[in-house]
Protein backbone atom coordinates (compact mmCIF):
# COMPACT_ATOMS: atom_id res chain seq x y z
CA UNK A 1 0.00 0.00 0.00
CA UNK A 2 1.40 3.57 -0.82
CA UNK A 3 1.22 6.02 1.59
CA UNK A 4 -0.27 9.44 -0.37
CA UNK A 5 -0.37 11.58 2.69
CA UNK A 6 0.64 12.06 5.94
CA UNK A 7 -1.44 14.71 8.99
CA UNK A 8 0.62 15.03 11.82
CA UNK A 9 -1.44 17.31 14.49
CA UNK A 10 -0.47 18.66 17.91
CA UNK A 11 -4.02 18.41 20.03
CA UNK A 12 -4.60 19.51 23.97
CA UNK A 13 -7.74 18.40 25.19
CA UNK A 14 -8.59 19.52 28.85
CA UNK A 15 -9.05 16.04 31.48
CA UNK A 16 -11.76 16.21 33.49
CA UNK A 17 -9.81 15.22 36.87
CA UNK A 18 -6.71 16.19 38.21
CA UNK A 19 -4.16 12.90 37.63
CA UNK A 20 -1.33 12.81 40.00
CA UNK A 21 1.71 10.13 39.72
CA UNK A 22 4.65 10.15 41.67
CA UNK A 23 6.47 11.55 38.53
CA UNK A 24 4.13 14.68 38.05
CA UNK A 25 0.79 15.91 37.93
CA UNK A 26 -1.97 16.66 34.78
CA UNK A 27 -4.77 18.18 34.00
CA UNK A 28 -4.86 18.60 30.40
CA UNK A 29 -3.64 16.13 27.87
CA UNK A 30 -1.53 17.03 25.50
CA UNK A 31 -0.34 14.66 22.20
CA UNK A 32 0.25 14.31 18.72
CA UNK A 33 -2.27 12.53 16.57
CA UNK A 34 -0.94 10.83 12.72
CA UNK A 35 -3.67 10.58 10.10
CA UNK A 36 -2.41 8.12 7.11
CA UNK A 37 -4.16 8.38 4.12
CA UNK A 38 -3.88 5.94 0.83
CA UNK A 39 -6.94 5.24 -1.62
CA UNK A 40 -9.76 7.21 0.23
CA UNK A 41 -8.82 5.17 3.41
CA UNK A 42 -7.53 6.08 6.58
CA UNK A 43 -5.73 4.97 9.47
CA UNK A 44 -4.96 6.96 13.02
CA UNK A 45 -2.41 6.66 15.55
CA UNK A 46 -2.09 8.52 18.72
CA UNK A 47 1.21 9.22 20.16
CA UNK A 48 1.63 8.85 24.22
CA UNK A 49 4.91 10.81 24.37
CA UNK A 50 3.81 13.56 27.33
CA UNK A 51 5.03 17.23 27.35
CA UNK A 52 8.37 16.01 29.34
CA UNK A 53 9.83 13.37 29.89
CA UNK A 54 9.17 12.08 32.92
CA UNK A 55 7.62 8.47 32.23
CA UNK A 56 9.52 7.97 29.87
CA UNK A 57 12.23 9.97 28.09
CA UNK A 58 10.31 11.08 25.01
CA UNK A 59 8.23 13.65 24.90
CA UNK A 60 5.76 15.29 22.32
CA UNK A 61 8.84 17.64 21.10
CA UNK A 62 11.06 14.57 20.55
CA UNK A 63 8.46 12.54 18.94
CA UNK A 64 7.35 15.17 16.25
CA UNK A 65 10.69 15.29 15.44
CA UNK A 66 11.91 12.13 15.16
CA UNK A 67 8.61 11.00 13.07
CA UNK A 68 9.56 14.02 10.69
CA UNK A 69 12.63 13.83 10.04
CA UNK A 70 13.05 9.72 9.74
CA UNK A 71 10.30 7.69 10.00
CA UNK A 72 7.72 9.17 8.17
CA UNK A 73 9.87 9.62 5.15
CA UNK A 74 10.37 5.59 5.12
CA UNK A 75 6.73 5.21 4.68
CA UNK A 76 6.37 8.08 2.73
CA UNK A 77 8.48 7.01 0.02
CA UNK A 78 7.06 3.04 -0.11
CA UNK A 79 4.83 1.13 -1.12
CA UNK A 80 4.40 -0.86 2.13
CA UNK A 81 3.47 -4.95 2.03
CA UNK A 82 2.30 -4.80 5.70
CA UNK A 83 2.26 -2.69 8.98
CA UNK A 84 5.31 -5.16 10.28
CA UNK A 85 7.37 -3.97 6.80
CA UNK A 86 7.50 -0.73 9.26
CA UNK A 87 9.05 -2.36 11.61
CA UNK A 88 12.09 -4.08 9.71
CA UNK A 89 12.30 -0.62 7.92
CA UNK A 90 12.51 1.51 11.18
CA UNK A 91 14.53 -0.84 12.86
CA UNK A 92 17.92 1.17 12.51
CA UNK A 93 16.53 3.76 14.76
CA UNK A 94 16.82 3.26 17.92
CA UNK A 95 14.52 3.89 21.05
CA UNK A 96 12.02 6.56 20.52
CA UNK A 97 9.49 4.07 20.61
CA UNK A 98 6.21 5.96 21.15
CA UNK A 99 7.07 8.10 17.87
CA UNK A 100 7.74 4.74 15.91
CA UNK A 101 4.23 3.14 18.04
CA UNK A 102 1.98 6.14 16.73
CA UNK A 103 3.05 5.23 12.95
CA UNK A 104 2.52 1.42 13.78
CA UNK A 105 -0.93 1.78 15.04
CA UNK A 106 -1.88 4.17 12.38
CA UNK A 107 -0.64 1.50 9.68
CA UNK A 108 -2.58 -1.75 11.28
CA UNK A 109 -5.38 0.71 11.33
CA UNK A 110 -5.01 1.61 7.99
CA UNK A 111 -4.61 -1.88 6.48
CA UNK A 112 -7.70 -3.53 9.06
CA UNK A 113 -9.71 -0.70 7.29
CA UNK A 114 -8.94 -1.71 3.77
CA UNK A 115 -9.01 -5.46 4.60
CA UNK A 116 -12.49 -4.66 5.54
CA UNK A 117 -11.77 -6.36 9.19
CA UNK A 118 -11.87 -4.60 12.59
CA UNK A 119 -8.33 -3.89 14.09
CA UNK A 120 -8.88 -6.45 16.81
CA UNK A 121 -9.31 -9.47 14.70
CA UNK A 122 -6.55 -8.30 12.46
CA UNK A 123 -4.50 -8.05 15.30
CA UNK A 124 -5.46 -11.87 15.78
CA UNK A 125 -8.00 -10.73 18.64
CA UNK A 126 -10.52 -13.12 19.83
CA UNK A 127 -12.42 -10.89 22.54
CA UNK A 128 -16.15 -8.98 21.72
CA UNK A 129 -15.51 -7.27 25.42
CA UNK A 130 -12.60 -6.73 27.59
CA UNK A 131 -12.61 -6.18 31.29
CA UNK A 132 -12.01 -2.46 31.98
CA UNK A 133 -9.93 -1.60 35.13
CA UNK A 134 -9.14 1.97 36.35
CA UNK A 135 -6.41 3.51 37.29
CA UNK A 136 -6.83 6.27 40.16
CA UNK A 137 -4.03 9.21 40.92
CA UNK A 138 -2.82 10.12 44.39
CA UNK A 139 -5.56 12.09 46.19
CA UNK A 140 -4.61 14.88 48.61
CA UNK A 141 -6.17 12.78 51.65
CA UNK A 142 -7.38 9.33 52.52
CA UNK A 143 -10.63 10.87 52.78
CA UNK A 144 -10.31 11.31 49.37
CA UNK A 145 -9.13 8.05 48.32
CA UNK A 146 -12.07 6.46 49.30
CA UNK A 147 -14.31 8.43 48.47
CA UNK A 148 -12.88 7.95 44.79
CA UNK A 149 -12.29 4.47 45.16
CA UNK A 150 -16.08 4.45 45.76
CA UNK A 151 -16.88 6.06 43.02
CA UNK A 152 -15.34 3.58 40.60
CA UNK A 153 -16.53 0.37 42.63
CA UNK A 154 -20.34 1.55 41.96
CA UNK A 155 -19.50 1.81 38.31
CA UNK A 156 -18.67 -1.30 37.72
CA UNK A 157 -14.60 -1.30 37.26
CA UNK A 158 -13.52 -4.96 38.29
CA UNK A 159 -10.09 -3.66 39.21
CA UNK A 160 -9.03 -0.54 41.25
CA UNK A 161 -5.43 0.32 40.90
CA UNK A 162 -4.22 3.09 43.22
CA UNK A 163 -1.01 5.49 42.18
CA UNK A 164 0.91 5.54 46.00
CA UNK A 165 3.85 7.30 46.67
CA UNK A 166 6.43 7.49 49.72
CA UNK A 167 3.63 9.26 52.37
CA UNK A 168 0.96 8.43 50.54
CA UNK A 169 0.86 4.39 50.40
CA UNK A 170 -0.15 2.28 53.24
CA UNK A 171 -2.64 4.49 54.79
CA UNK A 172 -4.35 4.58 51.47
CA UNK A 173 -4.55 0.93 50.99
CA UNK A 174 -5.05 0.43 54.58
CA UNK A 175 -8.05 2.62 54.57
CA UNK A 176 -9.25 1.33 51.04
CA UNK A 177 -9.03 -2.39 51.50
CA UNK A 178 -11.60 -1.96 54.99
CA UNK A 179 -13.78 -0.05 52.95
CA UNK A 180 -13.85 -3.14 49.86
CA UNK A 181 -12.47 -6.07 51.53
CA UNK A 182 -13.66 -7.93 48.29
CA UNK A 183 -12.45 -5.52 45.60
CA UNK A 184 -9.51 -6.54 43.12
CA UNK A 185 -6.71 -4.14 44.48
CA UNK A 186 -3.51 -3.40 42.80
CA UNK A 187 -1.14 -0.13 43.72
CA UNK A 188 1.26 1.55 41.27
CA UNK A 189 4.47 3.53 42.23
CA UNK A 190 6.40 4.29 39.00
CA UNK A 191 9.25 3.63 40.33
CA UNK A 192 9.24 5.87 43.27
CA UNK A 193 10.99 3.44 45.53
CA UNK A 194 14.17 1.77 46.44
CA UNK A 195 15.37 -1.88 47.60
CA UNK A 196 16.24 -0.12 51.10
CA UNK A 197 12.27 0.11 51.26
CA UNK A 198 12.05 -3.24 51.06
CA UNK A 199 10.50 -4.12 54.33
CA UNK A 200 8.24 -1.16 54.18
CA UNK A 201 6.90 -2.55 50.88
CA UNK A 202 6.44 -5.94 52.27
CA UNK A 203 3.77 -4.61 54.67
CA UNK A 204 1.11 -4.33 51.84
CA UNK A 205 1.24 -8.39 51.84
CA UNK A 206 -1.15 -7.80 54.41
CA UNK A 207 -4.10 -6.54 51.80
CA UNK A 208 -3.97 -9.12 49.16
CA UNK A 209 -3.05 -7.03 46.60
CA UNK A 210 -3.30 -9.01 43.08
CA UNK A 211 0.15 -7.02 42.09
CA UNK A 212 2.60 -4.15 42.76
CA UNK A 213 3.55 -2.48 39.59
CA UNK A 214 7.10 -1.17 39.21
CA UNK A 215 8.15 -0.25 43.05
CA UNK A 216 11.76 0.57 41.90
CA UNK A 217 13.64 2.09 39.36
CA UNK A 218 13.18 1.57 35.63
CA UNK A 219 16.19 0.21 35.24
CA UNK A 220 16.59 -1.91 38.33
CA UNK A 221 15.66 -5.31 37.48
CA UNK A 222 18.18 -6.78 39.76
CA UNK A 223 16.72 -5.01 42.32
CA UNK A 224 13.21 -6.15 41.36
CA UNK A 225 14.24 -9.65 41.51
CA UNK A 226 15.82 -9.40 45.05
CA UNK A 227 12.40 -7.35 46.23
CA UNK A 228 10.45 -10.30 44.94
CA UNK A 229 12.08 -12.57 47.46
CA UNK A 230 11.17 -10.15 50.15
CA UNK A 231 7.68 -9.80 49.70
CA UNK A 232 4.58 -12.31 48.47
CA UNK A 233 2.67 -9.03 46.53
CA UNK A 234 3.52 -10.60 42.86
CA UNK A 235 5.45 -7.58 41.06
CA UNK A 236 4.10 -6.46 37.90
CA UNK A 237 6.51 -4.36 35.84
CA UNK A 238 5.77 -1.25 33.42
CA UNK A 239 8.44 1.05 32.86
CA UNK A 240 10.89 -1.67 32.80
CA UNK A 241 10.13 -3.55 29.74
CA UNK A 242 10.83 -1.90 26.77
CA UNK A 243 11.21 -4.73 24.32
CA UNK A 244 10.72 -8.61 24.47
CA UNK A 245 15.06 -8.82 24.92
CA UNK A 246 14.08 -6.68 28.68
CA UNK A 247 10.56 -8.99 29.18
CA UNK A 248 12.99 -12.44 28.94
CA UNK A 249 15.53 -10.95 30.79
CA UNK A 250 12.84 -9.50 33.69
CA UNK A 251 11.36 -13.21 33.65
CA UNK A 252 14.56 -15.41 33.98
CA UNK A 253 15.54 -13.08 36.63
CA UNK A 254 12.30 -13.27 38.55
CA UNK A 255 11.93 -9.76 38.51
CA UNK A 256 8.30 -9.71 37.71
CA UNK A 257 5.30 -11.86 37.59
CA UNK A 258 3.16 -10.17 36.03
CA UNK A 259 3.43 -7.43 32.75
CA UNK A 260 1.51 -4.38 32.12
CA UNK A 261 2.04 -3.70 27.77
CA UNK A 262 1.12 -0.76 26.41
CA UNK A 263 2.02 -0.44 22.89
CA UNK A 264 3.35 2.66 22.90
CA UNK A 265 6.32 2.19 25.34
CA UNK A 266 7.01 -0.92 23.42
CA UNK A 267 7.41 0.84 19.74
CA UNK A 268 4.16 -0.88 17.65
CA UNK A 269 2.13 -3.43 17.81
CA UNK A 270 4.19 -6.52 16.46
CA UNK A 271 6.65 -5.76 19.93
CA UNK A 272 3.23 -5.95 21.72
CA UNK A 273 2.43 -9.21 20.64
CA UNK A 274 5.46 -10.95 20.73
CA UNK A 275 5.62 -10.05 24.57
CA UNK A 276 2.63 -10.98 25.06
CA UNK A 277 3.45 -14.40 23.99
CA UNK A 278 6.51 -14.44 25.26
CA UNK A 279 4.48 -13.96 28.45
CA UNK A 280 2.53 -16.34 27.88
CA UNK A 281 5.36 -19.14 27.18
CA UNK A 282 6.63 -18.61 31.01
CA UNK A 283 2.83 -18.33 32.02
CA UNK A 284 3.28 -14.72 33.05
CA UNK A 285 -0.23 -13.11 33.00
CA UNK A 286 -0.17 -9.81 31.07
CA UNK A 287 -3.00 -6.40 30.76
CA UNK A 288 -2.89 -3.40 28.84
CA UNK A 289 -1.73 -0.64 30.24
CA UNK A 290 -3.07 3.24 29.77
CA UNK A 291 -1.43 6.60 29.32
CA UNK A 292 -4.95 8.66 29.55
CA UNK A 293 -5.49 8.23 26.17
CA UNK A 294 -7.90 10.10 23.87
CA UNK A 295 -10.48 8.03 21.36
CA UNK A 296 -7.53 7.30 19.08
CA UNK A 297 -5.39 5.70 21.03
CA UNK A 298 -7.78 3.97 23.07
CA UNK A 299 -9.48 2.31 20.87
CA UNK A 300 -5.88 0.65 20.06
CA UNK A 301 -5.44 -0.14 23.37
CA UNK A 302 -9.22 -2.06 23.20
CA UNK A 303 -8.39 -3.75 20.09
CA UNK A 304 -4.75 -4.76 21.62
CA UNK A 305 -6.54 -6.23 24.74
CA UNK A 306 -8.87 -8.85 23.05
CA UNK A 307 -6.05 -10.69 22.04
CA UNK A 308 -6.00 -14.14 24.18
CA UNK A 309 -2.59 -13.20 26.40
CA UNK A 310 -4.55 -10.31 27.56
CA UNK A 311 -5.90 -11.94 30.91
CA UNK A 312 -6.38 -9.41 33.33
CA UNK A 313 -8.14 -5.99 33.51
CA UNK A 314 -6.09 -3.31 31.79
CA UNK A 315 -6.57 0.76 32.36
CA UNK A 316 -8.83 0.69 29.96
CA UNK A 317 -11.91 2.95 31.51
CA UNK A 318 -14.64 4.75 29.83
CA UNK A 319 -13.80 7.76 27.67
CA UNK A 320 -16.34 9.94 29.17
CA UNK A 321 -14.03 9.60 32.19
CA UNK A 322 -11.93 11.36 31.28
CA UNK A 323 -12.83 13.66 28.37
CA UNK A 324 -16.01 16.61 28.73
CA UNK A 325 -16.00 15.40 24.17
CA UNK A 326 -13.93 12.74 22.61
CA UNK A 327 -12.22 13.02 19.65
CA UNK A 328 -14.57 10.08 17.83
CA UNK A 329 -17.78 8.52 18.24
CA UNK A 330 -19.36 6.46 18.93
CA UNK A 331 -17.40 7.11 22.56
CA UNK A 332 -16.01 3.57 24.22
CA UNK A 333 -17.56 3.64 27.08
CA UNK A 334 -17.83 0.39 29.72
CA UNK A 335 -20.61 -1.24 30.93
CA UNK A 336 -21.00 -2.61 34.46
CA UNK A 337 -17.05 -2.87 34.04
CA UNK A 338 -17.02 -4.38 30.62
CA UNK A 339 -15.56 -2.90 27.25
CA UNK A 340 -17.25 -3.87 23.99
CA UNK A 341 -14.79 -4.45 21.34
CA UNK A 342 -15.91 -2.03 18.08
CA UNK A 343 -16.78 -4.49 15.50
CA UNK A 344 -16.87 -2.06 12.42
CA UNK A 345 -13.98 -2.23 10.03
CA UNK A 346 -10.37 -0.47 11.10
CA UNK A 347 -10.46 1.38 14.29
CA UNK A 348 -14.43 0.52 14.32
CA UNK A 349 -15.14 4.70 15.10
CA UNK A 350 -15.21 7.40 13.53
CA UNK A 351 -13.20 10.30 14.12
CA UNK A 352 -14.73 13.56 14.92
CA UNK A 353 -13.97 16.42 12.59
CA UNK A 354 -15.66 19.15 14.64
CA UNK A 355 -14.04 17.60 17.75
CA UNK A 356 -10.89 17.95 15.93
CA UNK A 357 -11.32 21.36 14.90
CA UNK A 358 -11.60 22.35 18.19
CA UNK A 359 -9.06 20.87 19.99
CA UNK A 360 -6.07 20.47 17.40
CA UNK A 361 -3.43 23.37 18.24
CA UNK A 362 -0.92 22.81 15.19
CA UNK A 363 -1.36 20.47 11.89
CA UNK A 364 1.03 19.72 9.32
CA UNK A 365 0.87 18.00 6.47
CA UNK A 366 3.47 15.61 4.05
CA UNK A 367 3.34 14.13 0.91
O1 LIG B 1 2.01 4.16 35.06
O2 LIG B 1 0.37 3.28 34.13
C1 LIG B 1 1.02 4.28 34.39
C2 LIG B 1 -0.71 7.39 32.93
C3 LIG B 1 0.37 8.10 32.47
C4 LIG B 1 1.63 7.59 32.66
C5 LIG B 1 1.81 6.37 33.31
C6 LIG B 1 0.72 5.63 33.77
C7 LIG B 1 -0.56 6.18 33.61
C8 LIG B 1 -1.76 5.54 34.12
C9 LIG B 1 -3.07 5.98 33.49
O3 LIG B 1 -1.79 4.77 35.06
C10 LIG B 1 -3.94 4.89 33.01
C11 LIG B 1 -5.09 5.45 32.20
O4 LIG B 1 -4.92 5.66 30.99
O5 LIG B 1 -6.13 5.73 32.79
MG1 LIG C 1 2.25 2.09 35.54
Amino acid sequence: MRIEEAILRRVEMPLKFRFRTSFGETSLKKFLLLELRSGGNAGWGECVAEEGPFYSPETIESASAVVRQFLLPIILERDLASPAEFETLAAPVRGNRMAKAMISCALHALFAEREGVPLARHLGGIRDRIESGVSLGISRTVKETVANVKKHVDEGYRRIKLKIEPGADLDRVTAVRKAFPETVLTVDANGAYTLSDAAHLSKLDAFGLDYIEQPLHHEDLADHAELAKRMSTPICLDESIRSVREVDLAIRLGACRVVNIKVGRVGGFEEAIRIEERCRQAGVPVWCGGMLEAGVGRAHNVALSSRAGFVKPGDISSASRYFEEDIVEPLLETREGWMPVPSGPGLGVQVRRDVLGRVTRAIEEFR
